[in-house]
């Protein structure tokens, strides 16, 4: 029998989940992480779909595999795996990967309590917070992020004409705020977003196409954001988020709330230097600010920072062996 096995350490952050692979990997050539993320798809996306999809994960499954960096001014690189495919960036991955990488001394950081990251998107800085038993705080200081159009007509069937923003934080985000034709998250149910949001990121990719003006190989729009008034006190915004072909972020989003970030700063409804705490589908909530502005082409952009929890709930061995018809999984 031929079985591969793989080492995980399961996690979630803020209720999203995150998968660290940390044995059975495949190994990858010394070049950017960029380059790390075409070869892994093009040459061993199966190890993503037998861990993502069904039976193994599921359709709102994610995770991340660490690789030695080839950068000198990197502590360590990372890879985004989940159900769409290989995300450029994603934080809340990266608040689960780091605080499992820290909790089970996978990493050892140059600083103390700092962590220099190269991600396909580019280079982050992570800071976290080491209480006696966990991990109690990762913030994440994003690659910059950028609204890069506005108030785009598009029509959806069943919704009807609809203004959507479209803007990057490390992945592209149709944003979408209460107007007459959608009135707001509240009046949505969860079936609702999985029905109107491939509608949505088919018609926003279909008139804008977005193409990153530094890195041509970030493209297209992946998720597509709904926004609402916050229910908590302390919130600014809140949001669902969805991606891949059925999953809503429980979390609020890392990359997703960058992206908002830059669109509230481009629309001057936030300013540099401000908070926004941002709570998601169930509840829970990172501490954003907007750090600073810088330039994404020749367009204006921020520097946003995400600060978020995640919590380890297991040590998964997972078997892949080729007696299992469904072992590259499944999606239905
Ligand atoms: O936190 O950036 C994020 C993210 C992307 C997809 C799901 N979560």
């Amino acid at each position: 029998m031929s079985r591969h096995t793989f080492f995980c350490i399961d996690a979630h952050t803020c209720g999203n989940p995150l998968r660290l692979v940390v044995g059975g990997v495949p190994l990858l050539p010394s070049v950017s992480m960029a380059e790390k993320r075409e070869i892994f798809l093009r040459d061993h996306d199966w190890v993503r779909r037998a861990l993502m999809f069904e039976p193994r994960g599921h359709d709102g499954m994610s995770g991340a595999i660490l690789y030695p960096s080839s950068r000198g001014d990197c502590d360590v690189g990372i890879l985004f795996i989940e159900v769409s495919g290989c995300l450029p960036m994603c934080g809340h991955g990266t608040i689960g990967a780091v605080t499992a990488a820290i909790e089970e001394g996978l990493v050892v950081p140059r600083n103390k309590g700092k962590l220099s990251l190269e991600t396909p998107a580019g280079k982050i800085e992570v800071e976290y917070a080491r209480g006696d038993q966990v991990v109690e705080q990762v913030r994440l200081f994003n690659v910059a992020s950028y609204l890069h159009a506005q108030d785009i007509d598009l029509d959806v069937p069943g919704l009807g004409l609809i203004k959507v923003d479209l803007a990057y934080g490390g992945n592209y985000y149709a944003i979408i705020e209460p107007q007459v034709n959608w009135p707001g998250l509240d009046a949505m149910s969860a079936n609702d977003i999985l029905r109107f949001s491939p509608l949505v990121r088919q018609a926003a990719e279909l008139k804008l196409a977005p193409v990153h003006p530094e890195d041509s190989r970030i493209r297209g729009v992946s998720h597509v954001m709904w926004t609402e008034k916050p229910r908590l006190e302390r919130a600014h915004g809140r949001n669902a988020v969805f991606y891949g072909d059925k999953a809503i972020d429980r979390s609020p989003c890392g990359t997703g709330s960058s992206a908002r970030m830059a669109q509230l700063v481009a629309r001057g409804r936030l300013n540099i230097g401000d908070t926004f705490v941002h709570e998601s589908i169930i509840g829970t909530t990172f501490d954003c600010r907007v750090e600073g502005e810088t330039q994404v082409g020749d367009k204006k952009a921020i520097k946003p920072s995400v600060a978020g929890w995640a919590r380890v709930i297991g040590h998964n061995t997972i078997f892949v062996s080729n007696f299992d018809p469904l072992a590259h999984g499944f999606q239905v």
